[in-house]
Formats: C-alpha cells, sequence, structure tokens
C-alpha cells in the first residue's frame, strides 16, 4: 500500500511550499492539514511532533513524524523515486552548500515584505542585493543552460528558492523593486521556477491574492499596496 502523507501548514508558508514542490515533483499524493497560525491555539497534538511549534511537519502512515523543512525534503528525496538531488557527490554537496545558503536568501526577502512602515521597508529591501548577486554568480558558473540550478530537472535548491523567489516576485509586483533586473541568470532562473507545474501546484490557489491579504491582515506597509479590486498594486504610499 502506497505511503500516506500529511503536511501541516499555514496557508502561505514558503517553508511548507519547499516540502510541497518535492511531493508534486515526484507525483506523491498528500493531504494538508491547516494548523492556527496563533501560537497558542496550535493543537497538542502538532506541538507534539513539531518541537518549535513550527509547519512544516510531515506525518508518514500516521505513525512517523518530521519536522524542518530541509530534513523533510531531502528524506522524501531518499525515498521515493525519481532523485532531485544529483547522484554525483561533489555536485549534491554543492546543492547542499546553496540550500544551506537558503535561510540568508529568505530573511533578506521576508523582512522586506514584513516591514511596518516605508522606512523600514527602504532599509530591509537594501539587504535584498546581497544574496541575490551571489546565487547570480553561483547560476553563471553552474555550468549548464539551465533553466533549473542542475540543467533541464527541478533539484533540491530549486524547489528551497521557488518559495521566496515567488514572494519577491509578487512583492515586486506591488511595489518595484528595481533589484532582480541587475541579476539576469537569477531572473532567468526566477522565471522557470514561477513557470514549473510543481511550483504552481504548490500553493493554495489565488495565491497571490490569499499572499496580498495577508499582508493587510496583519498591517504590512506593503499592505497599502494591495488593490481593493483583486490581484494587482495601487501605489503604496
Ligand atoms: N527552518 C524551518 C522554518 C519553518 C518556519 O519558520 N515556519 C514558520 C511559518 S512560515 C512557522 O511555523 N512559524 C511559527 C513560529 O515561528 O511560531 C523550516 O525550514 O522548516
Amino acid at each position: 500500500m502506497a505511503t500516506k502523507f500529511m503536511l501541516c501548514s499555514f496557508r502561505t508558508c514558503p517553508w511548507v511550499q519547499r516540502a510541497a514542490i518535492v511531493l508534486r515533483a515526484k507525483q506523491i499524493a498528500y493531504d494538508i492539514t491547516y494548523i492556527d497560525q496563533e501560537r497558542d491555539k496550535r493543537p497538542d497534538w502538532f506541538m507534539a511532533i513539531s518541537p518549535h511549534g513550527k509547519v512544516p511537519a510531515l506525518v508518514i502512515d500516521g505513525k512517523e513524524a518530521l519536522f524542518e523543512s530541509n530534513a523533510i525534503a531531502e528524506y522524501l528525496d531518499e525515498t521515493i523515486a525519481p532523485r532531485l538531488a544529483p547522484e554525483d557527490p561533489l555536485a549534491r554537496a554543492r546543492n547542499r552548500a546553496w540550500t544551506d545558503y537558503l535561510p540568508t536568501f529568505a530573511i533578506a526577502v521576508s523582512l522586506t515584505s514584513y516591514a511596518n512602515s516605508q522606512e523600514i521597508f527602504d532599509a530591509k529591501k537594501e539587504k535584498i542585493p546581497e544574496p541575490f548577486s551571489k546565487l547570480d554568480a553561483a547560476l553563471a558558473k553552474r555550468g549548464n543552460d539551465g533553466p533549473y540550478f542542475n540543467g533541464d530537472k527541478l533539484s533540491l535548491v530549486d524547489a528551497g528558492y521557488a518559495p521566496f523567489l515567488q514572494r519577491f516576485t509578487f512583492m515586486n509586483r506591488l511595489k518595484p523593486l528595481d533589484i532582480i533586473e541587475r541579476y539576469p541568470h537569477l531572473a532567468a532562473w526566477r522565471d522557470a521556477l514561477l513557470a514549473d507545474p510543481a511550483v504552481i501546484a504548490s500553493t493554495v490557489t489565488d495565491f497571490e491574492a490569499v499572499w496580498q491579504e495577508q499582508l493587510v491582515v496583519r498591517g504590512r506597509w506593503l499592505g497599502r499596496a494591495v488593490s481593493k479590486d483583486g490581484v494587482g498594486a495601487s501605489s503604496a504610499a
């Protein structure tokens, strides 16, 4: 019988999305359970399997559970074909070095979108070029023509970075940042990732609108640019 997977999630979590991309890329069926985002409303069964109280957690056949998106991604990759990580240990170690860098890249994008004032937004967006330039340089010298990190096949590196490049793109649509245009390799990679079927299938439908709604609900400065008529931008001011 096929293994049953259940992914614990919040509706817009990029780290859950990383695990969902791996599941989708491998065409693994899974259930998803949405956990209340308010800390004191997270259920006891969830806190028992996720020691930091964070999503994603992955429940396997109702018996075992994993937490941390990279651990989940690697476990799925080691147990279910097709392999997304390279077979060659050197290439795999190089991929791993870039998945290890993901939290630094992610925080630059996330803290900008979380800003509660224009001053904070402007200060945080200054932190984006450094990780973007590092990824752009890595892509420039990766020794293949893409469109994915390792060439023609989606990898664990792609699954990790796609959610954050997607959020950057949503942010850029609300408030053009004039950053990704400076990094053509990164821009091309972003375009390929956002067009990938596993990435598209890894979120709730109308995801951009849901993401925008979260900005408004949480009182983020960028939320002021959300058009009341649906996905789009009015000007954030
Ligand atoms: N390093 C973790 C990060 C997961 C994470 O930060 N998840 C957020 C939601 S996107 C969370 O659960 N936050 C709840 C909290 O910090 O209380 C991973 O890769 O799984």
